[in-house]
């Protein structure tokens, strides 16, 4: 696994914007070597200049720094709304200080899980707190954490104020990863969109580009646990970071084919998507097919007319049936199907 590292520390150094995206890509892959053990380490005498590190020590240390960095550093936007921090030098309001564009946080876990069952997570118990700016909130929906997103962004390391990812274009992410190559976001990236909202509309121009009108747009300030940790993606290991992520779009996902959207399978609403499992099979509703283990799966629970020549209709969410007596819709009860 370390041979893969090594290999993609290579690739991030090349400069075209797809390699760029690498960046961010596979970084579900890393936390979890990271995560595995230090024995990945063993046979492999690149990996001795990184020694795996206490996670809470590190994050103790990374929001040290990060306020110090917000206390040392001011913001510039220009009139679209991109943004350059620099360091301040004559009497500038700081991050910190700045009322503007007043600085919010959030306290997050980890969601970098080992597998996607109800108890892949990983073993990382810090509270992380994120700082973030929010530049616009923009006009369209919040995305959940199960959704694709379409996001352009800039990404710097907070020690050397250098600039090391940057897509202006716009890429999907997809979370989680239920296919080897899906691109997925660096946990800290992903969690903090929930803060902002998708574009309000969208135009393709007659040269081939898109304009995107009031898209959300937020810099975050992410402790390097919830980012490339002990890699050296980003600068040195164990740096902080920074993004400026603009959120352009976002794709409702059913990742079980079920005909039930993931993001209504967040049943008790509290936006872990992994923590809702009506059959108690390990497996949460969002991936489970048949979410009542009853044998008919959610697909065919959930038919509202069949002609029999092939004209299915399903009921959406909110009109699913309760069974008889029942509390809970008929595809999550199984005593009816
Ligand atoms: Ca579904
Ligand atoms: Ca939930
Ligand atoms: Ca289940
Ligand atoms: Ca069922």
């Amino acid at each position: 696994m370390l041979i893969f590292i090594q290999k993609y520390r290579k690739i991030v150094s090349c400069d075209s914007n797809f390699m760029k995206m690498k960046n961010i890509l596979k970084i579900s892959f890393i936390v979890l070597m990271c995560i595995a053990s230090v024995s990945c380490k063993k046979d492999d005498s690149t990996s001795t200049s990184i020694t795996l590190r206490d996670r809470q020590v590190v994050y103790d240390e990374d929001i040290l720094e990060i306020e110090d960095y917000l206390n040392s550093y001011y913001l510039e936007v220009d009139g679209d709304l991109n943004a350059t921090i620099k360091e301040i030098d004559n009497g500038q309001t700081s991050l910190w200080d700045d009322t503007t564009y007043p600085l919010q946080s959030v306290t997050v876990k980890n969601d970098v899980r080992k597998t996607n069952y109800v108890n892949g997570g990983s073993a990382d118990v810090v509270e992380y707190k994120m700082y973030y700016i929010v530049l616009n909130e923009g006009g369209g929906v919040r995305p959940t954490q199960v959704d694709s997103v379409f996001t352009a962004y800039k990404g710097w390391d907070l020690k050397n104020n250098e600039i090391f990812d940057q897509n202006n274009q716009g890429i999907w992410f997809t979370y989680p990863q239920t296919g080897q190559f899906d691109p997925v976001s660096i946990s800290g990236f992903r969690q903090i969109l929930y803060q902002i909202k998708t574009e309000e509309s969208s135009s393709l121009n007659g040269n081939g580009t898109i304009t995107h009108n009031n898209y959300g747009n937020i810099i975050v300030f992410i402790p390097s646990g919830l980012a490339y940790f002990n890699t050296s993606i980003g600068g040195e290991a164990y740096n902080p970071i920074a993004f400026q992520i603009k959120l352009f779009q976002r794709k409702e996902n059913d990742q079980d084919r079920d005909r039930v959207k993931s993001n209504y399978e967040d049943l008790n609403g509290d936006n872990d998507f992994y923590n809702d499992d009506s059959d108690g099979d390990n497996i949460p509703n969002f991936l489970d097919a048949d979410d009542d283990n009853d044998g008919i799966i959610t697909k065919v629970e959930i038919i509202e007319t069949n002609d029999g020549n092939g004209h299915i209709t399903y009921y959406s969410f909110g009109n699913i049936p309760f069974c008889s007596g029942g509390s809970v819709k008929k595809h999550l009860d199984n005593s009816c199907q």
